[in-house]
């Protein structure tokens, strides 16, 4: 009985590989730099992994940028568009996952539920794949030399071919899945090169099997492991599953001529009843996720033993696992020094496991299984009492919050006006022109306003001058809206650091890190908070800000939140209730913040839940239960506003038709959500919908400035489906990330594209 773990962080304890990447896109250091440093964190990630006792230690879970990208460009599966450009494979990868001046980037997605991004590889009859790079070997090479004989992970085939899109020229009913075969033929050759280096074990990663499967894409899944599985000389295999239950995969894999199963215990925990009404998985090892790769809480080791105890007999060895890689938590809770004022609050750290201590959770439960609990008695038993600790502790609840969630009425989470009376209200007040132009909420969040931040956090700028600093930045954002014409203006929010975490800050109940960073998508990173107990807002929050950036102009001023969906979604949640009772608790807290906003004179509130989306189960059946509670959520913190108030909500993905039904029903005046990425695919889904929409027109996440023929062309699909008098015009997402000169220029851009529009239509 061995340990593992299905992955490790990639960034860096310290984000050394953030720095590195963008250093090299700055052109202040080159790819030979570069390609060290990634090789020196990479090695010791080995070298700890390997001191911490870890039994099968993966190599492949590194990533310049994102592990789907490097699989793409792994098989050669580049769009003819960026290898025209005929820069080298890493300046290709770049290419490919951030534009450049003459190609747009790739799409980019949510990895299943998590608050990961993937690239999304483009796929078409045309792909040729071909082995284009000896990645795999090379790291496994790297790790020998620290004295690591890894097993390397590799994205599996079907859910690669699943999680990509038909390249734009494919025939209508083409699916990048017909393409299995010959991918599979691929990954059979890499497999036989790596058996030929004396790897012993390959791990090819299939989360894509715990959502609804049909017929067709199981029968592809038997297929491609079956032609793996029957390769004359090839490592053991290890197909890793993982965020959820598999369903009718689960009888396909353990019937597969593959060496072994990793079943997410955690996220999954029906898997191991399954698995015994299957009949087990006979002379196949099974990794055992019980090791929570997703959340932050110390594991239960005796539950966790207990769980491994009852899977003995489904298989023939047991390894204990994570649920998943452990790219979802941050990297070593021994970085949180209790001394920074800022930093984890001490008395939680007992509580607390990240990735570094996990493995160490995963190690002890394997030697607990090989020689018995007695040899790590003492681990068990600190074990105990922290779990006991965390359950006895009376700090973390509040009863007054709990009686105000007990006392909710289905009222309190209903508007009192009908839409279309509020709209020809809010028609009165605000006075807005057709095809209103507006910004998701943030401005470039400049080096000013960084320093500032460091500053006020080392106490080298006072309170007093972080506040007149913020006021600036906010008096800039504000004149050049003005000067650009838009019509409803935000402060900009140069005070926000993050839009979950600024609020957990200031919310009871949630705990903030100074070094609990993950990676969200490319170089960019979260800390999420931690939600560690019952929530409640001391103060106002946002209401002082507003207040300022109203009297700093005349036009109509947006006030910014983060719904409580999204709060949740992007926090370490607890565990100990569900987290619809969560939910609830923040919704209370924001709806009082609404209340504050509305009584101080801001008439437009945006309640952000750009998380809605990606907190959909992956099973059809969990869904209805899903949205109902985050639905509730979105609308008890919105529906105590008077009709006049415009409540407005942003989410940032392009699978709208999905859960239309779910964002028609919270009820918001206005929904401006992600567009322009995927191609105004969305525009398809708009006709159905009842609400005021905005479709971003430009993509935020390129430095690229749209010109205004574009935008107007992509305002003119819009038209085409939506009357007008519904349409808003905005970009796709908030522009913190962007900076001034290409902002100004974007809105000067996408302002003009709606003046053209606005002249030429005419409403009855
Ligand atoms: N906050 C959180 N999660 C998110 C987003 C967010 N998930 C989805 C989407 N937005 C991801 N987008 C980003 C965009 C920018 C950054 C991170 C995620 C970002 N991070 C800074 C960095 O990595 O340099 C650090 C920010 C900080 O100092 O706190 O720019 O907006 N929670
Ligand atoms: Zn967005």
């Amino acid at each position: 009985m061995k340990s593992t773990i299905l992955g490790y962080p990639r960034i860096g304890p310290r984000r050394e590989l953030k720095r590195a990447v963008e250093r090299y896109w700055a052109g202040g250091i080159d790819e030979r730099e570069l390609t060290a440093t990634a090789a020196e964190l990479r090695r010791s990630c080995w070298r700890q992994l390997r001191d911490a006792g870890l039994d099968e230690i993966p190599s492949g879970t590194f990533s310049f940028y994102d592990h789907v990208l490097d699989t793409a460009v792994l098989f050669d599966a580049v769009p003819e568009r960026y290898r025209r450009l005929g820069l080298g494979r890493l300046d290709t990868t770049f290419a490919m996952a951030r534009g450049t001046n003459e190609v747009a980037p790739l799409e980019m997605t949510k990895w299943f539920d998590t608050n990961y991004h993937y690239v999304v590889p483009e796929i078409g009859p045309e792909t040729v794949f071909r082995l284009a790079g000896r990645t795999p070997l090379a790291e496994v090479a790297e790790a020998r030399e620290v004295g690591v004989d890894p097993r390397p992970v590799l994205l599996g085939p079907v859910t690669f071919l699943l999680l990509s899109t038909a390249s734009p020229g494919a025939e209508p009913g083409f699916r990048p899945l017909d393409r299995l075969d010959d991918l599979v033929e691929r990954y059979a050759e890499l497999l036989g090169e790596l058996a030929e280096a004396g790897v012993g074990w390959v791990q090819l990663d299939e989360p894509a099997l715990v959502a609804d499967r049909t017929p067709e894409e199981l029968a592809a899944v038997e297929r491609a492991y079956r032609r793996l599985g029957g390769l004359a000389t090839r490592p053991r295999l290890l197909v890793a599953t993982y965020f959820g239950e598999l369903g009718a995969a689960l009888p396909v894999l353990a019937r597969a001529p593959i060496e072994a199963v990793g079943l997410d215990l955690v996220a999954g925990r029906d898997n191991l009843r399954r698995l015994a009404d299957e009949g087990g998985l006979g002379d196949k090892v099974l990794v055992a996720g019980v090791v929570d790769g997703r959340n932050v809480w110390r594991t239960d080791l005796r539950g966790a033993l207990s769980v491994c105890v009852s899977a003995l007999g489904l298989c023939r060895e047991l390894v204990v696992g994570t649920s998943c890689s452990l790219l979802h938590v941050p990297h070593d809770l021994d970085l949180e020094l209790s001394g920074e004022p800022t930093g984890l609050d001490p008395s939680l750290r007992p509580w607390l496991a990240f990735a570094r201590q996990k493995v160490d959770e995963v190690v002890v439960l394997a030697r607990a299984l090989r020689e018995g609990p007695a040899v790590v008695s003492a681990q068990l038993n600190d074990n105990d009492a922290a779990l006991r600790a965390r359950r006895n502790t009376d700090w973390a609840r509040v009863p007054e919050v709990r009686r105000r969630v007990a006392a909710l009425r289905p009222e309190d989470a209903r508007r009192s006006t009908p839409r279309e009376e509020r709209v020809r209200r809010q028609r009165e007040v605000l006075g807005l022109p057709l095809l209103p132009t507006t910004t998701i909420g943030s401005f470039p969040q400049t080096k000013e306003i960084r320093a500032a931040r460091a500053g006020v956090r080392s106490g080298r700028v006072t309170p007093e001058e972080y506040e007149r600093r913020m006021r600036a930045e906010i008096d800039r954002a504000v004149a050049v809206q003005e000067e650009i014409g838009l019509d409803v203006v935000v402060h900009g929010e140069p005070e926000r650091n993050d839009m979950v975490q600024y609020f957990a800050e200031r919310l009871v109940g949630f705990a903030s890190t100074e070094h609990g960073w993950v990676q969200s998508y490319g170089t960019r990173c979260v800390r999420p908070p931690i939600i560690y107990g019952d929530v409640s807002r001391p103060e106002p929050i946002t209401v002082e800000w507003a207040r300022y950036a109203r009297s700093r102009t005349s036009r109509p001023v947006k006030g910014m939140l983060t719904g409580p969906v999204t709060m949740v979604q992007w926090s370490f949640v607890r565990d100990d209730q569900p987290r619809a009772e969560t939910a609830k608790q923040v919704a209370l807290a924001l709806r009082d913040e609404v209340a504050d906003l509305e009584a101080a004179g801001i008439g437009v509130i945006q309640v952000d839940e750009p998380a809605l989306r990606e907190g959909l189960p992956p099973r059809a059946e969990h869904r209805a239960e899903y949205l109902d509670w985050a639905v509730t959520a979105f609308r008890l913190a919105t529906s105590g506003v008077r009709a006049e108030t415009q409540i407005h909500t942003h989410m940032c993905y392009s699978e709208f038709g999905e859960i239309i039904d779910a964002i028609e029903d919270l009820d918001a005046d206005v929904t401006t959500v992600e567009a322009a990425r995927s191609g105004m695919r969305l525009v398809a889904d708009l006709g159905a919908y009842r609400g005021e929409i905005g479709p971003g027109v430009y993509d935020i996440h390129s430095p690229r400035v749209p010109s205004v023929d574009e935008i107007e062309a992509d305002l003119r699909r819009v038209l085409e489906v939506v009357d007008a008098r519904r349409v808003w015009v905005n970009p796709d997402c908030g522009l913190k990330t962007r900076d001034y000169p290409e902002v100004t220029a974007a809105l000067r851009n996408m302002v003009a594209a709606a003046e053209r529009l606005r002249a030429e239509i005419t409403v009855h």
